[in-house]
């Protein structure tokens, strides 16, 4: 098994073109909507947020709430309130959430409204941009916003390739973005939890280290997953050729030239949480 430490830098042309396109469209952007995956919410914080974005008003999003350990949730939302407007928590596949998002919008315009008449300027439309990490549903939430399908949507990382500006009606406009990450990703823990979560795509790091960070953080937290997904009731992390081969048994998956299948057991791993077949978990 590949047990190298890796040094990864995964910073795709586009994701720089990306934020030279956000600097540039910054100034007529009134409110911020930043996105983080609440299984990973300080992971998944888009690093360098507030250089990119420079003192505009932002709510933070908690999204894919429905599947994150409500339990641990409470800290980090403390974490990020009072550094900003607002924190919400967002289930944007499966529930109308969004409308407390529409709202804290209108909120927060009401501020901006307010500042601008003491200048004697009339009121202006809401621009709000989408920002956040790839696959962590930026676009999901856009369509939920408007009623249908506006922005393409995929259960993988880099769907969106434009800015995009939407028209939802005449006090709102949502500009969607393509997901971005920071330039080099050289902490190797939340590189794993950002490939846990489908952030990173797969080819970037090794499949099985990926696995074997899945194993690890449920064997923290979550050791009741791990027995009844995978079978094993005792982790060993220095026996991980004998975690597999429990696996193998308990999956039916069978050997490969003696043994355990890694790379299938491996994918199979990654595929759990990328089905959501485990919810309830926050690695950070
Ligand atoms: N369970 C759950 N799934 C979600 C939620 N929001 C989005 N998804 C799923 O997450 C995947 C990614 O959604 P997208 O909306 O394409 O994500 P994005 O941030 O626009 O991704 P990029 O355009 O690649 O940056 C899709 O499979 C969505 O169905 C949520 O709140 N809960
Ligand atoms: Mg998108």
């Amino acid at each position: 098994m590949n047990e190298n430490k890796t040094n990864i830098n995964w910073y795709p042309g586009h994701m720089a073109k990306t934020k030279r396109e956000i600097k540039e469209l910054i100034d007529t952007i009134d409110i911020v909507i930043s996105l983080v995956d609440a299984r990973i919410p300080i992971s998944s914080y888009i690093k360098d947020l507030n250089e990119l974005i420079k003192n505009k008003k932002v709510i933070i999003v908690f999204n894919k709430y429905d599947l994150c350990d409500k339990d641990k949730t409470d800290k980090f939302i403390e974490y990020y309130e009072g550094k900003y407007f607002k924190v919400v928590t967002c289930d944007s596949k499966n529930s109308n959430d969004y409308k407390k998002i529409v709202s804290t919008c209108e909120d927060a315009m009401k501020d901006i409204n307010f500042k601008r008449k003491e200048k004697g300027l009339l009121p202006k439309k809401a621009k709000c941009l989408i920002i956040g990490v790839p696959n962590v549903g930026k676009s999901t939430l856009i369509n939920k916003i408007v009623g249908k399908k506006v922005a393409n949507v995929g259960n993988k990382p880099g769907v969106t390739k434009n800015l995009n500006t939407l028209r939802i009606n005449d006090k709102i406009d949502l500009v969607d973005s393509p997901g971005i990450l920071w330039p080099k990703l050289d902490n190797d823990e939340i590189a794993l939890n950002l490939a846990s979560m489908g952030i990173i795509k797969e080819e970037i790091l090794p499949i099985d280290k990926v696995a074997v960070h899945i194993l690890k953080k449920l064997n923290e937290s979550y050791k009741d997953i791990l027995n009844k997904e995978l079978g094993i009731k005792e982790f060993e992390i220095d026996d991980i050729v004998n975690m597999y081969e429990i696996i193998s048994k308990y999956r039916n998956i069978p050997f490969k030239d003696g043994e355990a299948d890694y790379d299938r057991i491996s994918s199979l791993i990654l595929n759990l949480v990328k089905n959501e077949t485990i919810k309830n978990i926050t690695f950070d």
